[in-house]
């Protein structure tokens, strides 16, 4: 048909094979080519019935999201899935690997669906700032019902086969090969003459949903409750709704104009920026192209504290075998004691059994000697930030752990390069640096080391990848990318709560952007005390606010005070006047004239410090790319996926808007770290984008 698309033809059975590597993606190309296929077997009077099938690793995963920033080619999905669906011989999608997007879409205008077992299938178009655009929102209501269609489209979940079937998504689930298996279903379809399943033309269970529209809007306002100030989401629900009230062809007919809007709005090129950008991130320009990440079954992590604990949970989840080491034998108790109550935390809300505890628990063995790594392929350290303490640890590590083992430390600031150096084999010791809880935040900052060996660092990037985390590797500075941009940010809210601006205002501002809490609750739940004796080891005198603060004994949400005051045990801080005297005491003996400051100065100051930072960083090529840092922020800091990632957000505003913006800043504040950074400068001056670089 085209050179992605061809018909075989066995027994009567058209058999649409599309092969569009790596995970056959709708383009242009295959688009064409099912249409002609569909055309062309329909036409044949040897063809009873149809199998689409895919080579490979999968069905469609999707549209092919590279097209998005092109003009449209015809024949656009819709019109491909609505002649398929029109084909008048039975259709049997034959699906494995990840049915996806716009690949579930052609799914779903098969007559058919056989699936693999193995077999994943669902509509992610929201987690790219999209809804399902070929027929999704009309055709799975009509198959599923409206609420269950739009628990799957509102939160891009895949579902298995398993309960595909059980949805009614699916007509048969097999094991082995599915190409044979949809042959004989579509042989069985014939043979018995199975009426035509067309989902358009299905209503029963729209015409329930009709009949009262109160259970739907309440289940639709439930679920968007935890979606604020993201367009898709809502946008998906008003075209489910449309399903619901409007013809097939109306319904249809809008679906395709939410989704060219929401395809060029910002949100979504931030959400497909952030896809791809996740991806190129785990790639190292200068790894030679044979380098492999090596096998790690066996993991060490010594320390048995919060951050420890997390990490042996990331490997346990992912069924590797972990021994955490703590050579305090009571701190061992308790952190294998927190893990136990984590995971039973866990079972408790997602409905899991003892069993799944157990299995868990049960990958994680104690141990109160550093002996206990001689076997491990991987060791991460994740004790106490003591550079003496951990010069100690890693010249044990060099006399004890087997050659070729990865050598890695959690350190959030320490300099990584000190640390190799404590050892004999530089070249195997590489930073890993988690995100508090380690078993949820995806972030890794894999520190590449001046010594640090191809090998170590292809290792700890695949086996980040492998336990479900977003890798992304940055150079030897204090705080690496991610801290070192979050303590310009933490200077400038100092700087605006003495200039005068309220801890109200500044959380405010920084949730009105889209941030889940503001930087100042966060401290208040961290506990004020954890970065007050981060900075007391660093010598950093960045928050003097927060070190009074500190100093007072209000370490936040577990005292009852912080920057806000929680009474009787309050999750939602309220205004302390203390706190407010606190502050306006601070700049007095510091001479600072205080003022009205506009939420749009707060935003400003704190988001264009941080991009001015990140300007610095990658001159620096402590960060590879712009990309890079925009994924150390979105998975390692909650920012929100709407706006990009800072460098993407700032492409947004132009490099030219914020580089004057900063100067004027700098100036006002007479803070020169707010002068823009040579780069950010140089891109304005030449109308440059740090996406360009
Ligand atoms: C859609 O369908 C809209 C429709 O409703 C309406 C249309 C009108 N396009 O992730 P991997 C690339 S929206 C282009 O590393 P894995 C990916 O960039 C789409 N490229 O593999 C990478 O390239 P590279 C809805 C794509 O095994 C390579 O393939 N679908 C696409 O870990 C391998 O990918 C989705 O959102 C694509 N659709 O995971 C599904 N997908 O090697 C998106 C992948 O150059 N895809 N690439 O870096 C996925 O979730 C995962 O890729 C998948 C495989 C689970 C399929």
């Amino acid at each position: 048909m085209t050179q992605t698309v061809g018909i075989e033809i066995e027994d009567g059975i058209a058999i649409v094979v599309t092969d569009n590597p790596p995970v056959n993606a709708l383009s242009a190309d295959v688009r064409n080519g099912l249409f002609k296929a569909i055309e062309t077997v329909e036409a044949d009077a040897n063809v009873e019935a149809v199998v689409i099938h895919c080579a490979g690793r999968t069905f469609f995963a999707g549209a092919d999201i590279r097209e998005f920033d092109k003009p449209p080619v015809s024949p656009v999905l819709s019109e491909v899935i609505d002649r398929i669906e029109a084909c008048t011989k039975p259709v049997v999608a034959a699906m494995h690997g990840t049915a996806l997007g716009g690949g579930f879409e052609v799914a779903l205008g098969c007559h058919f669906r056989v699936a693999l077992a193995s077999a994943k299938m669902g509509l992610p178009e929201v987690k790219l700032g999209l809804l399902p655009g070929a027929g999704g929102t009309q055709r799975l209501p009509r198959l599923i019902g409206p609420q269950k269609a739009l628990d799957m489209i509102v939160s891009g979940d895949p579902v298995g086969a398993g309960k595909a079937l059980d949805l009614g998504i699916v007509d048969n689930t097999v094991d082995g090969d599915i190409r044979s298996a949809a042959v004989a279903f579509a042989k069985k379809a014939v043979a018995e003459g199975l009426p035509i399943r067309r989902l358009s033309m299905f209503d029963e269970r729209l015409a329930a949903a009709r009949a009262d529209m109160a259970p739907f809007e309440e289940h639709a306002a439930a679920l968007l409750t935890r979606k604020r100030g993201l367009d898709a989401p809502r946008i998906c629900a008003d075209s489910v709704r449309n399903a619901i009230t409007l013809p097939f062809a109306e319904g249809s007919r809008k679906e395709r104009e939410f989704f060219m809007h929401l395809k060029n709005g910002v949100q979504s090129a931030a959400q497909r920026h952030l896809f791809f950008a996740e991806r190129t991130a785990q790639r190292v320009d200068d790894m030679p192209k044979d380098v492999r990440p090596g096998k790690v079954e066996q993991v060490a992590v010594i320390g048995a504290g919060t951050m420890g604990g997390g990490i042996a949970m990331v490997f346990a989840n992912a069924g590797i075998a972990v021994t955490l080491i703590d050579v305090q034998a009571e701190a061992l108790k308790r952190g294998l004691a927190n893990i136990e109550k984590n995971y039973a935390r866990t079972a408790a809300r997602s409905g899991k059994g003892d069993d799944w505890i157990a299995e868990r628990v049960g990958r994680i063995t104690g141990a109160e000697s550093l002996e206990a790594v001689a076997q491990a392929d991987l060791i991460i350290e994740a004790v106490f930030e003591d550079m003496a303490l951990k010069h100690k640890i890693f010249a044990d590590l060099d006399r004890l752990a087997k050659p070729g083992a990865i050598l890695a430390t959690n350190t959030s600031t320490l300099d990584v390069d000190e640390i190799a150096a404590a050892t004999k084999r530089p070249e195997w010791v590489v930073g890993m640096h988690f995100f508090s809880p380690a078993n949820v935040m995806r972030l890794v900052e894999v520190v590449r080391g001046r010594k640090t060996g191809f090998q170590a660092l292809a290792t700890a990037i695949g086996i980040s990848r492998a336990v479900g985390k977003a890798p992304v590797t940055v150079g030897v500075c204090f705080g690496f990318v991610g801290n070192r941009m979050l303590y310009a940010r933490t200077r400038q809210v100092e700087r605006l709560l003495l200039e005068g601006a309220a801890p109200q205002a500044i959380d405010k501002a920084m949730t009105d952007f889209g941030f889940a809490m503001g930087p100042l609750a966060v401290s208040d739940l961290a506990g004020i005390d954890v970065g007050w004796r981060a900075r007391q080891q660093a010598g950093s005198k960045i928050a003097p606010i927060a070190d009074a603060l500190a100093e007072m004994g209000r370490y936040g949400q577990k005292t009852g005070k912080g920057f806000h005051l929680y009474p009787e045990g309050a999750r939602r801080g309220e205004p302390d006047p203390e706190v407010d005297a606190l502050i306006a005491r601070m700049a007095g003996e510091r001479g600072v004239k205080r003022r009205e400051i506009s939420s749009e100065e707060i935003t400003e100051r704190l988001i264009y410090a941080m991009v001015n930072e990140g300007a610095r960083i990658l001159e620096e090529g402590i960060a590879a790319r712009a990309s890079d840092i925009d994924i150390i922020w979105v998975f390692g800091y909650g920012w929100p996926v709407q706006h990009g990632g800072p460098m993407f957000h700032a492409d947004q505003i132009g490099a030219g808007m914020i580089a004057a913006r900063l100067a004027q800043m700098a100036e006002s504040s007479g803070d020169e770290t707010l002068a823009p950074a040579p780069l950010l400068a140089r891109l304005a001056a030449e109308g440059g984008a740090f996406g360009k670089l």
